[in-house]
């Protein structure tokens, strides 16, 4: 059977094109299984909908829907397949996350929540027997009255089962990117989900608060393909949780000394799992970056966001990390539902006071599937979109959407923009230690995703990469009264 997957456009986004894992994931798995795939990014180079369906002719098309910013994309594809009779089915974490959403798109037949390598499985054997999709455990379909209908998905599947990445589907070649000091930079993944609950987060959700890693052959193996075929030299790991047991660190350094291959690689990381020596084996194995989602200072906040970090915990971490010579990176939330002034200033005392190499912050977002999510709409102080084409222009955690703190949104943008600027003006501390890495990082991959989607594109994003740049300018300097409230430029010792 022959199933045609698309990675929706984001439209303008200003990080580098990353390889779509989860398509890739499917494929590959459909691929060992006999059956004839595609996998086509709509956000590298031009694709022409109707006749990449007419001449590959296949008997299902998947979609895959990350989040809101792929939703405008992804009707449309869904709209041109329809057309041409073909079955459509979306999956990912947006339709999984808000399948009644999905399904109100009329050109969507089908969900396929979570996991997508089993169910679409079942889903080609029903299309070949002319068996009906709907009853297909992991499915959600619309009822003759248009309510919806789901099939509870399977227990997760044994990532061995699912077996190693087939990167020969994808064109790796344009997702390379420069990224602290790596020349040809990808993503991989290493392990899913989380044991964490945290308030804002759908990992609770989606991966069911479980932690699963995979098997470190077939990352060893993947990382010796990409090496080997595209020159890649860096891999940004993209799992929620790196590692939660120190044994699986161990595994894994052990095996890539083993393997010989030479390659620098970041991680995502949680305080208080692994000890300074951990850390120092891993950059001795080529680990050069590591990131941690510290997310408030204030211990109230915290709790509430069932965090649980003691702040002194998180600055030894970061002590640590940069005793070794790594890039640490200190990421916060800022604007949860009720938090006040108070709480953020002891959000700021703590970023400024760790010793971190960058501080990325995001603003809140409610996003469907999280703890306050459900809250906040059931306090009735938060009114999700109700339709497609509203969530579309949710563009979460990058901008500030809906404020549902006490805080002015003047404040959150300000110090959001603080930080941002902080980094791209060298002012943070790359352990590397090149002058504006960062900032040329982001320019080179903004301009080289940008020039992926055909001239108007190119203007069009390039626009809007213009207004960020100025915004950010704006808010970063334009207000030293906010600057001297929450003291962002005093950094501690
Ligand atoms: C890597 C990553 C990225 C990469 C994207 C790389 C890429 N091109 O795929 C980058 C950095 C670019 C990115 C960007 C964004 N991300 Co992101 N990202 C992740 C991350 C950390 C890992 C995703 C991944 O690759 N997992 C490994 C693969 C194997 O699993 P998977 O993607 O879930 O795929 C499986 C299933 O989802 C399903 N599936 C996937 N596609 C399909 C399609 C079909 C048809 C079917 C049936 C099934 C199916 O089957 C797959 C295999 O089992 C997740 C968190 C997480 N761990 O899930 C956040 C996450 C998906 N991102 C998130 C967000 C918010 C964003 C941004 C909006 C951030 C921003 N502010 O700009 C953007 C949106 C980009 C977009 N395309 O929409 C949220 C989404 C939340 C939501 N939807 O409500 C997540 C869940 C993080 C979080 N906890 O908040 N992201
Ligand atoms: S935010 Fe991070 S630590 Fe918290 S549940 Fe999500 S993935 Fe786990």
């Amino acid at each position: 059977m022959k199933a045609l997957f698309f990675f929706p456009a984001t439209g303008y986004y200003n990080r580098a094109l990353s390889n779509p894992l989860g398509l890739l994931s499917i494929a590959s798995f459909l691929k060992r299984r006999g059956h004839d795939v595609k996998i086509l990014d709509r956000n590298i180079g031009k694709i022409d909908i109707r006749r990449e369906i007419s001449e590959f002719a296949p008997d299902a098309v998947g979609i895959s829907v990350m989040s809101a910013r792929g939703v405008n994309d992804a009707v449309k594809i869904s709209k041109t397949a329809k057309d041409a009779g073909v079955v459509v089915i979306w999956g990912g974490q947006m339709p999984t996350l808000s399948t009644e959403m999905a399904l109100t798109c009329p050109y969507v037949d089908y969900v396929a929540m979570g996991e997508g390598e089993y169910v679409w499985e079942d889903i080609l054997n029903a299309v070949s027997k002319g068996l009906p999709i709907a009853d297909i455990p992991g499915v959600a379909s619309r009822g003759e009255n248009g309510e919806v209908r789901a099939v509870p998905c399977r227990p997760f599947a044994d990532l061995r089962d699912i077996g190693p990445l087939d990167f020969t589907l994808l064109k790796m070649e344009k997702y390379t990117q420069t990224y602290l000091g790596c020349k040809k930079m990808v993503y991989l993944y290493s392990a899913k989900g989380c044991p964490g609950r945290c308030a804002f987060c759908s990992n609770t959700t989606f991966h069911k608060s479980v932690f699963r890693k995979r098997p470190v052959d077939f990352v060893i193996q993947e990382l010796k393909f990409l090496t080997e075929n595209y020159g890649v030299d860096g891999v940004y790991f993209s799992d929620e949780l790196w590692c939660l047991r120190r044994e699986e660190m161990l595994e894994f350094c052990r095996e890539l000394v083993r393997s010989g291959i030479n390659i620098r690689f970041g991680i995502q990381m949680r305080v208080g799992i692994l000890k300074e020596e951990d850390y120092k084996l891993l950059y001795d194995c080529g680990c050069r970056w590591v990131f941690f989602g510290i997310e408030s200072g204030n211990a109230e906040m915290q709790k509430r966001i069932h965090k649980y970090m003691p702040s002194e915990k998180i600055r030894e971490t970061f002590e640590m990390t940069d005793r070794i010579g790594l890039t640490s990176f200190a990421s916060m939330i800022i604007g949860y539902p009720d938090e006040t002034e108070e709480q953020l200033r002891d959000s700021v005392r703590l970023m400024n006071s760790v010793k971190a190499s960058m501080r990325p912050v995001y603003h809140f977002t409610p996003l469907p599937g999280t703890e306050f999510y459900r809250e906040v709409v059931e306090r009735g102080i938060y009114e999700p979109p109700r339709t497609l084409k509203k969530m579309s222009s949710v563009i979460e955690t990058e901008s500030l959407g809906v404020n549902l703190s006490k805080v002015p949104d003047v404040d959150l943008k300000v110090i959001r923009s603080w930080y941002n600027w902080q980094a791209f003006s060298d002012k943070s501390a790359l352990k590397s230690g090149k002058k504006f890495e960062f900032a040329l990082d982001t320019i080179r991959s903004g301009l080289h995703s940008i020039s992926m989607q055909g001239v108007f594109s190119f203007f069009v994003n390039g626009f809007a990469a213009f207004r960020e740049f100025v915004s950010t300018f704006w808010y970063s300097h334009a207000y030293p009264d906010i600057v001297k409230k929450y003291e962002l430029n005093v950094y501690y010792k």
